[in-house]
């Protein structure tokens, strides 16, 4: 009966953790941060990549990550960035994200941004999730 009622109660507590259901590993998640800020003091030129910060207005989606590691990977020349890039990797995969179906229905942007501009939404949007505990599925 003992027994009954710790298997009832573990139960109930995978079921209100939000993470057991959408396991997701913040410690991946702040070392992106980590990585983030480090990067940006580094960066001694100015850069322009694809504007996404629509994507982070919008609610940080999935849609957001898919095309920052999209945009990263295309951009990664150096370490720091091809960390940032792996880190993003693993966290894409433990969400079950499918950046492939995901980006299909992301446009390309027609207007650009900083780098660093780019790195500071997806520090914002790191901490919206860690905070959330999961990303809404904006389409
Ligand atoms: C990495 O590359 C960026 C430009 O792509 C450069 O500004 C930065 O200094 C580099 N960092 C290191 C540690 O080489
Ligand atoms: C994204 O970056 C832009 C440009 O720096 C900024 O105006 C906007 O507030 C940022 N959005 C989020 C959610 O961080
Ligand atoms: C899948 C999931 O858990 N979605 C939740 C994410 O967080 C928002 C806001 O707290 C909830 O409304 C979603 O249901």
């Amino acid at each position: 009966m003992e027994m009954m009622m710790f298997v009832l109660m573990s139960a109930v507590a995978m079921l209100i953790n939000p993470y057991a259901a959408n396991p997701v590993s913040n410690d991946n998640l702040n070392r992106i941060i980590d990585l983030t800020e480090k990067y940006n003091r580094d960066l001694n030129e100015r850069f322009f990549v694809e504007d996404v910060s629509y994507l982070a207005d919008n609610g940080c989606g999935n849609n957001f990550f898919c095309k920052v590691h999209d945009i990263l990977q295309k951009h990664a020349k150096n370490n720091s960035e091809k960390d940032i890039v792996r880190n993003l990797e693993i966290f894409i995969k433990e969400s079950d994200i499918n950046c492939k179906e995901v980006l299909k229905k992301v446009g390309p942007s027609d207007k650009e941004q900083l780098l660093p501009d780019l790195l500071g939404n997806l520090t914002k949007c790191i901490q919206r999730r860690n905070f959330m505990g999961n990303v809404t599925q904006a389409a």
